[in-house]
């Protein structure tokens, strides 16, 4: 028997166990350093229950009790900072700083940031008229039960971008991590259950293809599913969620183009791309993921980039001189080499890369790839890895047809010095977020979410907010 140890559900403010446990691997070895509870269906519906059973008191609670525990939670997340960062490199294999400061610091202190900015949101009542006739107002209530699934690329953080919204508008949660990172969001949960009330915070987690995710997402006592993950899987939910009508938001995968103009200081502008495309080895929805250059520039570009792609420490995460470390799991690993492989025959010349690192984790070189265009697997599709396509462009106007042709719709950027010309060039990205001069930074004030196949609805701010609750419009005759 392993002596590893083993992380537990928790169902109704109680640790579950199940009959069987799973491996958690750690990428950067590709040895297992953790089991987990491998739970099933009754799991599914013994935490439906109980999520079903501390709705009401949860809901009836005031704004300012559920904000005052949120900011609580906060404090907490805080408190075990060190231990989560480790955590969170130990399963996902993310350097504890990492290359532009993107590592595990940056999950469990972004961690904090939305904890502490959702405690602080609300939504009030908004009176759309009010005179001698009537008074209408729009109240916001909550759904309540939520089930959260999540993918392993940032498992605490997109945890908690699922999981305090939905508490804050007075929701109870049933939370799913990926059977390959459930670790960091098992420990984080058992902290929560501390400060929250039995039920209004459930984990239930299963092993590779168990019947957990899609029992979730047909389950009658579930009212909203937020997900975060493939747009595969997103479609699959969707399909499940139809019977019972659940609220759905899904945050789906990307392939944002990156726009460089050739106004743009190559020498200023090239470590900022750079970090876009890499950081956490390109792993992350809002990466970007095709980075189209301006002929003036290309060459200058490409050798700037090719520089900083052979100057960075892949190794470790736990070894702090590293900034990127391995691919997260070994399938990812190889849909980056069949990517590869495929630009390969396409005619892609690799500026560098290209290949695994030596070593037994799941290493891979960062690799540039030159001379492709639409039509080839890794302009077309989400590569999600360290693999950047540099395509070449002539004509502003034109790219920027070329870049919204892409069933893909989460977010895109522009790169250049005339504001004036990248905010008009913005309106015209089919994508949920544009960023000028930078790329994928998000934050917790500021709404996030995709168009077209990346997605449905949005979340942070107090537009993610109010998806987690419904409306009751109310009308008051006066005479
Ligand atoms: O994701 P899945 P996978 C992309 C990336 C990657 C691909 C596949 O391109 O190569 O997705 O990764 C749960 N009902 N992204 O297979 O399947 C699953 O257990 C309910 C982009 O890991 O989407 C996990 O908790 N749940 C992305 C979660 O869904 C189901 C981040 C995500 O797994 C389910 C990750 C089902 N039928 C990968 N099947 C991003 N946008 O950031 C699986 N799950």
């Amino acid at each position: 028997m392993s002596e590893l140890p083993i992380y537990p559900m928790l169902i109704a403010g109680q640790p579950v166990l199940a009959a069987t446990s799973f491996e958690v691997i750690n990428p950067a070895t590709a040895a297992p350093f953790a089991r987990a509870a491998a739970g099933d269906a009754s799991h599914v519906e013994a935490a439906v229950a109980a999520a079903r059973a501390a709705f009401p008191a949860w809901a009836a609670r005031s704004d300012t009790e559920r904000s005052r525990l949120i900011g609580v939670l906060a404090e907490v997340l805080q408190a075990n900072m060190p231990e989560l960062m480790r955590l969170v490199t130990l399963e996902t294999g993310k350097p504890v700083d990492g290359l532009n400061h993107v590592g595990a610091g940056m999950e469990v202190g972004g961690a904090i940031a939305w904890t502490q900015v959702t405690s602080q949101l609300d939504l009030p009542v908004e009176v759309i008229q009010d005179n001698a006739e009537a008074r209408v107002e729009v109240h916001r209530k909550p759904l309540g039960v939520v089930a959260s699934i999540t993918p392993w690329n940032w498992p605490l953080m997109i945890a908690i971008w699922h999981i305090m919204p939905a508490l804050r508008a007075g929701n109870t949660v049933v939370l799913k991590p990926s059977e390959l990172t459930p670790v960091t969001t098992a420990r984080f949960v058992e902290l929560a259950n501390a400060v929250l009330p039995p039920g209004v915070l459930n984990l239930v987690m299963g092993a590779a293809g168990s019947e957990v995710g899609p029992a979730m997402t047909i389950h009658p006592g579930i009212d909203k599913i937020v997900f975060t993950g493939s747009t595969a899987t997103g479609r699959k939910i969707m399909g499940n969620a139809a019977a019972t009508l659940k609220r759905l938001t899904l945050e789906l995968g990307g392939n944002d183009a990156g726009i460089v103009l050739p106004d743009v200081e190559v020498k200023a502008v090239a470590p900022k791309l750079f970090a876009a495309a890499f950081h956490n080895n390109g792993q992350t929805c809002a990466c970007l993921k095709r980075l189209y250059v301006h002929e003036s520039i290309y060459e200058a570009l490409c050798a700037e980039l090719l520089a900083l792609a052979q100057a960075v420490k892949v190794g470790d995460g736990l070894d702090p001189a590293c900034q990127l470390g391995p691919i997260q799991n070994r399938m990812q690993l190889e849909k980056v080499e069949a990517i590869a492989e495929a630009a390969r025959r396409q005619g892609g010349q690799f500026l560098c890369g290209g290949e695994r690192l030596p070593g037994s984790g799941y290493f891979y070189a960062p690799t540039i790839v030159a001379g492709l265009d639409e039509g080839s697997q890794l302009v077309d599709e989400e590569q999600f890895g360290p693999i950047l396509p540099v395509i070449r462009y002539v004509d502003v106007d034109e790219v920027v047809v070329r870049a919204n042709r892409n069933s893909n719709g989460l977010g895109g950027s522009i790169w250049t010095r005339d504001l004036d010309r990248a905010a008009a060039l913005a309106l015209r990205l089919e994508c949920g977020t544009v960023w000028v001069n930078e790329h994928g930074a998000v934050q917790p004030d500021a709404p996030f979410g995709g168009i077209k196949q990346s997605g449905l609805g949005v979340e942070f701010g107090r537009h993610g907010l109010a998806e987690f609750t419904s409306i009751q419009t109310i009308k008051m005759m006066k005479a």
